[in-house]
């Protein structure tokens, strides 16, 4: 590219100017050692161009986009993904050619194409994780275009792994077989992602006797075992590694664990991922709404064990926990609070931060009772939620504010964080009048 080209160029972009031309010299030292000069390699994608054009820098494709569409001057743009440099055109003699890494179009190519960009950019949303949002050519109305599967199969499919797996992409196909401990239908099976975006495949994996519903259940069958990590299986339907805390004369499932040592998880997520469970049973975790509903369809015990930032543990126990299912929220209520030095926070300061008999909420779903926005996305975690909450165990791993790992009762600060957080059930001795 020769200088004299740049002859718009304003001064805001003086510096990138710099970055620019540091790049060519970097590019000018690559080539000199692999063969190619500055001028072929940047330009590619500026060949063939009209005096006058204006040089964007570090702009993402769609910027570049819209740039143009708001200059009425810019008649066509080019753009270099490889660089992130943006070329709008006062002229649409540029010749179309398709070079890799760069992309050109004339002003009603991306006026068309791009128009309702906006109208999409609000549709999107609508739109599954597996689908985009596309523009119809004949009525220009946004409308949601499956591409792909979203996911690997074996994330539909309890208790399978991968044997073959390529992508997601519609027509894919992958091979997966049930994992070594489970009652298999034998042999690997052949998964196919269909044109309504689901994986179709014919595989039973049934969940042996062998292993059983929880960790209260391991133990009462063998009082030795030591506290770890355990296949279990609350609903019969899906093996979960689970931690089980063996310490006491019971086993206890430990259904969240957020030990600060232990590294950082992400616990503000979405609907799904509170649904099958994250983490890992060696690690932090959350065991799944799913689990935790199949555990506590039967009389259980619910604590709740913290360490504040001063060092001490605290604990809160709680009678016959129970969440409904899916279709119900996950909704969440219990018999009563028993005992324990870290209060009552479940049962709220106020009736308006109540967690018990409330619905689940994450922060792309708002089940709670805040009219005013999403206490899951004020809070930053997945919780039974009210107006919003004096208990907040899946909050962000931090000392002190609402979006923490709070627990209203523990300490003077209105919401004190915690280092960790554990939470678990035992299905023995369970208080059936509670
Ligand atoms: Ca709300």
């Amino acid at each position: 590219i020769s200088r004299k080209h740049i002859i718009t160029m304003r001064s805001s972009e003086m510096g990138s100017k710099f970055v620019l031309s540091l790049l060519n010299i970097i590019l000018y030292f690559l080539g000199n050692t692999l063969g190619y000069t500055p001028e072929t390699n940047l330009g590619k994608c500026f060949e063939g161009t009209s005096e006058g054009y204006i040089l964007l820098f570090d702009r993402s494709f769609v910027d570049c986009v819209r740039e143009c569409k708001r200059r009425p001057r810019c008649q066509a743009l080019r753009y270099d993904r490889r660089v992130l440099i943006c070329m709008l055109y006062p002229t649409d003699q540029i010749p179309k050619r398709d070079i890799s890494g760069c992309y050109q179009a004339f002003r009603w190519e991306f006026i068309h194409q791009f128009a309702l960009e906006g109208k999409c950019e609000e549709h999107h949303t609508k739109c599954n994780l597996n689908e985009t949002c596309s523009l119809n050519t004949t009525t220009m109305e946004p409308f949601c275009e499956i591409l792909d599967c979203a996911e690997r199969p074996s994330r539909f499919a309890p208790n399978t792994e991968m044997v073959h797996y390529v992508d997601s992409r519609v027509g894919a196909r992958a091979k997966i077989q049930c994992k070594s401990f489970i009652e298999s239908s034998g042999g690997t099976k052949c998964a196919v992602c269909t044109e309504q975006g689901e994986w179709k495949m014919d595989i039973q994996c049934k969940v042996p006797e062998s292993i059983l519903k929880d960790c209260t259940e391991l133990f009462s069958k063998n009082n030795t075992l030591k506290s770890g990590h355990y296949n279990i299986s609350p609903d019969r339907k899906v093996v979960k590694s689970a931690y089980c805390n063996m310490e006491t004369e019971e086993g206890w499932t430990v259904v969240q664990r957020r030990i600060r040592k232990d590294g950082s998880l992400n616990f503000t997520r979405k609907w799904r991922d509170y649904k099958a469970g994250f983490g890992e049973a060696t690690g932090n975790y959350w065991i799944g709404n799913d689990a935790l509903h199949a555990l506590t369809k039967s009389a259980n015990t619910l604590r709740i064990q913290l360490t504040t930032f001063n060092g001490s543990t605290v604990q809160a126990e709680y009678s016959n926990l129970s969440v409904s299912d899916e279709s119900a929220n996950y909704a969440m209520t219990y018999g009563k609070y028993v005992k324990g030095s870290a209060g009552d926070a479940l049962g709220g300061t106020g009736l308006q931060f109540r967690a018990k008999d409330m619905s689940f909420s994450t922060v792309d779903k708002d089940n709670d009772q805040y009219n005013d926005g999403s206490c899951a996305r004020k809070m930053r975690g997945g919780w039974w939620y009210n107006k919003c909450s004096t208990s907040n165990l899946n909050g962000k791993n931090c000392e002190d504010g609402e979006s923490c790992m709070t627990w209203q009762k523990t300490g003077n600060k209105p919401f004190p964080g915690h280092q960790d957080s554990v939470i678990m059930i035992s299905t023995k001795n369970s208080n059936i009048n509670g």
